[in-house]
Protein backbone atom coordinates (compact mmCIF):
# COMPACT_ATOMS: atom_id res chain seq x y z
CA UNK A 1 0.00 0.00 0.00
CA UNK A 2 1.17 3.47 -0.88
CA UNK A 3 1.86 5.73 1.86
CA UNK A 4 0.30 9.03 2.48
CA UNK A 5 2.52 11.97 2.34
CA UNK A 6 -0.04 14.65 3.77
CA UNK A 7 -2.45 13.89 6.47
CA UNK A 8 -5.98 15.76 6.41
CA UNK A 9 -7.65 16.12 9.55
CA UNK A 10 -10.68 17.76 10.77
CA UNK A 11 -12.62 17.91 14.11
CA UNK A 12 -15.87 16.77 13.21
CA UNK A 13 -17.53 15.17 10.12
CA UNK A 14 -19.83 18.05 10.13
CA UNK A 15 -16.61 19.73 8.81
CA UNK A 16 -16.51 17.63 5.41
CA UNK A 17 -18.30 19.70 2.77
CA UNK A 18 -15.16 22.39 3.29
CA UNK A 19 -12.26 20.40 4.13
CA UNK A 20 -13.13 18.01 1.29
CA UNK A 21 -12.53 20.82 -1.06
CA UNK A 22 -8.30 19.90 0.06
CA UNK A 23 -8.70 16.38 -0.47
CA UNK A 24 -10.17 17.11 -4.34
CA UNK A 25 -6.64 20.21 -4.52
CA UNK A 26 -4.24 17.48 -3.60
CA UNK A 27 -6.27 14.25 -5.77
CA UNK A 28 -5.80 17.32 -8.90
CA UNK A 29 -2.21 17.32 -8.29
CA UNK A 30 -1.67 13.71 -7.30
CA UNK A 31 -0.64 13.70 -4.03
CA UNK A 32 -1.45 10.56 -2.06
CA UNK A 33 -3.37 11.81 1.33
CA UNK A 34 -5.38 10.56 3.57
CA UNK A 35 -8.57 11.98 5.56
CA UNK A 36 -9.24 11.54 9.30
CA UNK A 37 -12.34 12.95 11.42
CA UNK A 38 -9.92 13.27 14.90
CA UNK A 39 -10.89 15.89 17.17
CA UNK A 40 -8.49 17.53 20.12
CA UNK A 41 -11.42 17.90 22.73
CA UNK A 42 -13.15 14.71 21.74
CA UNK A 43 -10.54 11.85 21.40
CA UNK A 44 -7.54 12.92 22.33
CA UNK A 45 -6.14 9.68 22.79
CA UNK A 46 -6.88 8.83 19.08
CA UNK A 47 -5.05 12.32 18.22
CA UNK A 48 -1.93 11.02 19.63
CA UNK A 49 -2.20 7.56 18.78
CA UNK A 50 -2.49 8.71 14.81
CA UNK A 51 -0.20 11.85 14.82
CA UNK A 52 2.78 9.89 16.19
CA UNK A 53 1.83 6.74 13.93
CA UNK A 54 1.10 9.15 10.51
CA UNK A 55 4.53 10.93 10.74
CA UNK A 56 6.29 7.48 11.28
CA UNK A 57 4.47 5.84 7.75
CA UNK A 58 5.94 8.83 5.69
CA UNK A 59 3.14 11.92 5.82
CA UNK A 60 5.42 14.99 5.70
CA UNK A 61 2.40 17.55 5.94
CA UNK A 62 -0.64 17.82 8.13
CA UNK A 63 -3.77 19.87 7.08
CA UNK A 64 -6.15 20.77 9.72
CA UNK A 65 -9.64 21.78 9.61
CA UNK A 66 -12.04 23.06 12.45
CA UNK A 67 -14.66 25.49 13.35
CA UNK A 68 -15.31 26.72 16.71
CA UNK A 69 -12.66 26.68 19.68
CA UNK A 70 -9.95 25.14 16.95
CA UNK A 71 -7.59 23.43 18.91
CA UNK A 72 -7.01 20.79 16.29
CA UNK A 73 -4.25 22.09 14.41
CA UNK A 74 -2.37 23.85 17.53
CA UNK A 75 -2.56 19.82 19.27
CA UNK A 76 -0.92 18.56 16.07
CA UNK A 77 1.67 20.95 15.71
CA UNK A 78 2.02 20.05 19.44
CA UNK A 79 2.96 16.60 18.49
CA UNK A 80 5.70 17.14 15.54
CA UNK A 81 8.00 19.02 14.36
CA UNK A 82 6.43 18.65 10.59
CA UNK A 83 4.64 21.59 9.22
CA UNK A 84 0.96 22.11 10.50
CA UNK A 85 -1.56 24.27 8.35
CA UNK A 86 -4.48 24.91 9.78
CA UNK A 87 -7.35 25.96 8.24
CA UNK A 88 -10.24 28.19 10.54
CA UNK A 89 -13.52 26.88 9.73
CA UNK A 90 -17.15 29.13 9.76
CA UNK A 91 -18.95 27.34 12.05
CA UNK A 92 -20.08 30.09 14.14
CA UNK A 93 -19.23 33.59 14.56
CA UNK A 94 -17.81 33.81 10.94
CA UNK A 95 -14.75 31.55 11.84
CA UNK A 96 -13.53 34.47 13.71
CA UNK A 97 -13.33 31.95 16.56
CA UNK A 98 -11.62 29.61 14.95
CA UNK A 99 -8.95 31.89 13.09
CA UNK A 100 -7.84 33.03 16.24
CA UNK A 101 -7.53 29.77 18.09
CA UNK A 102 -5.73 28.12 15.44
CA UNK A 103 -3.27 31.34 13.95
CA UNK A 104 -2.57 32.88 18.00
CA UNK A 105 0.14 29.62 18.12
CA UNK A 106 2.77 30.57 21.17
CA UNK A 107 6.49 31.14 19.84
CA UNK A 108 8.19 28.08 18.27
CA UNK A 109 4.70 25.91 17.80
CA UNK A 110 3.66 27.72 14.67
CA UNK A 111 0.50 26.55 12.87
CA UNK A 112 0.69 28.20 9.06
CA UNK A 113 -2.67 29.33 8.94
CA UNK A 114 -5.06 30.01 6.02
CA UNK A 115 -8.00 32.34 5.83
CA UNK A 116 -11.43 30.96 6.89
CA UNK A 117 -12.78 28.41 4.67
CA UNK A 118 -9.72 28.53 3.04
CA UNK A 119 -9.62 24.49 2.14
CA UNK A 120 -8.06 24.84 -1.32
CA UNK A 121 -5.38 27.38 -0.23
CA UNK A 122 -4.35 24.85 2.68
CA UNK A 123 -3.69 22.19 -0.03
CA UNK A 124 -2.10 24.56 -2.36
CA UNK A 125 0.10 25.44 0.65
CA UNK A 126 1.21 21.81 1.41
CA UNK A 127 1.99 21.34 -2.03
CA UNK A 128 4.26 24.25 -2.37
CA UNK A 129 6.18 22.41 0.63
CA UNK A 130 6.17 19.23 -1.08
CA UNK A 131 7.20 20.42 -3.92
CA UNK A 132 10.30 21.82 -1.97
CA UNK A 133 11.82 18.28 -2.67
CA UNK A 134 9.53 17.18 -6.04
CA UNK A 135 10.63 18.81 -9.56
CA UNK A 136 7.40 17.20 -10.73
CA UNK A 137 5.05 18.60 -8.28
CA UNK A 138 6.69 22.43 -8.44
CA UNK A 139 6.39 21.94 -12.56
CA UNK A 140 2.72 21.35 -12.13
CA UNK A 141 2.27 24.45 -9.52
CA UNK A 142 3.98 26.10 -11.95
CA UNK A 143 1.44 25.51 -15.43
CA UNK A 144 -1.55 25.85 -12.44
CA UNK A 145 -0.76 29.04 -11.74
CA UNK A 146 -0.02 30.06 -15.32
CA UNK A 147 -3.68 28.95 -16.08
CA UNK A 148 -4.89 30.74 -13.33
CA UNK A 149 -3.01 34.25 -14.75
CA UNK A 150 -4.97 33.04 -18.16
CA UNK A 151 -7.92 32.69 -16.78
CA UNK A 152 -8.21 35.92 -14.58
CA UNK A 153 -7.00 38.05 -17.56
CA UNK A 154 -10.00 36.61 -19.98
CA UNK A 155 -12.48 37.79 -16.68
CA UNK A 156 -10.68 41.08 -16.64
CA UNK A 157 -12.20 42.10 -20.03
CA UNK A 158 -16.31 42.43 -19.98
CA UNK A 159 -17.80 41.64 -22.81
CA UNK A 160 -19.61 44.70 -24.56
CA UNK A 161 -18.04 47.57 -21.97
CA UNK A 162 -15.24 49.51 -23.81
CA UNK A 163 -12.16 49.47 -22.27
CA UNK A 164 -11.17 53.32 -21.18
CA UNK A 165 -9.12 54.63 -18.51
CA UNK A 166 -10.86 57.90 -18.83
CA UNK A 167 -14.08 57.34 -17.58
CA UNK A 168 -16.35 60.49 -19.41
CA UNK A 169 -18.26 63.22 -17.34
CA UNK A 170 -15.25 62.33 -14.59
CA UNK A 171 -12.49 64.55 -14.41
CA UNK A 172 -9.01 62.92 -14.04
CA UNK A 173 -7.31 63.64 -11.19
CA UNK A 174 -6.45 61.53 -7.83
CA UNK A 175 -10.23 60.67 -6.48
CA UNK A 176 -9.42 59.62 -2.85
CA UNK A 177 -11.45 60.93 -0.85
CA UNK A 178 -10.77 64.19 1.09
CA UNK A 179 -9.91 64.00 4.57
CA UNK A 180 -10.24 67.69 6.70
CA UNK A 181 -6.80 69.18 6.70
CA UNK A 182 -5.46 67.18 3.64
CA UNK A 183 -3.60 68.88 1.63
CA UNK A 184 -3.53 65.90 -1.00
CA UNK A 185 -7.35 65.71 -1.06
CA UNK A 186 -9.43 66.06 -4.70
CA UNK A 187 -9.05 69.25 -4.97
CA UNK A 188 -7.26 68.93 -8.61
CA UNK A 189 -4.52 71.19 -9.40
CA UNK A 190 -2.96 73.47 -7.00
CA UNK A 191 -2.88 77.06 -7.48
CA UNK A 192 0.18 78.80 -7.86
CA UNK A 193 1.69 79.70 -4.50
CA UNK A 194 -1.02 77.66 -2.59
CA UNK A 195 1.38 75.86 -0.65
CA UNK A 196 0.10 74.74 2.78
CA UNK A 197 3.50 75.57 4.02
CA UNK A 198 3.87 79.17 1.99
CA UNK A 199 5.98 78.28 -0.10
CA UNK A 200 6.54 78.29 -3.87
CA UNK A 201 4.76 74.70 -5.89
CA UNK A 202 8.20 72.70 -7.11
P1 LIG B 1 -20.05 19.28 15.58
O1 LIG B 1 -20.73 19.71 14.31
O2 LIG B 1 -19.62 17.83 15.57
O3 LIG B 1 -20.85 19.60 16.82
O4 LIG B 1 -18.68 20.11 15.68
C1 LIG B 1 -15.41 20.94 14.69
O5 LIG B 1 -14.31 21.18 13.84
C2 LIG B 1 -16.70 21.57 14.24
O6 LIG B 1 -16.47 22.66 13.36
C3 LIG B 1 -18.70 21.51 15.78
C4 LIG B 1 -17.33 22.07 15.53
O7 LIG B 1 -16.45 21.66 16.57
C5 LIG B 1 -15.18 21.59 16.02
N1 LIG B 1 -14.19 20.85 16.78
C6 LIG B 1 -13.02 21.39 17.14
C7 LIG B 1 -12.25 20.35 17.68
N2 LIG B 1 -12.99 19.24 17.65
C8 LIG B 1 -14.16 19.54 17.09
N3 LIG B 1 -12.65 22.66 17.01
C9 LIG B 1 -10.84 20.50 18.15
O8 LIG B 1 -10.30 19.52 18.64
O9 LIG B 1 -10.24 21.58 17.96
Amino acid sequence: MTQPLVAVLMGSRSDLAIMEKTASVLGEFGVRHEVRVLSAHRSPGALDGYVKQAASAGVEVFICGAGMAAHLAGAVAARTTLPVIGVPLSATLGGLDALLSTVQMPPGVPVATVGVDGAKNAAYLAISILALKRPELAEKLRVHRERTAAEAGKEAAVPGVESHDHVPGVESHDRRPSRPGDPAGPRGPKEPGSSPRGGSPS
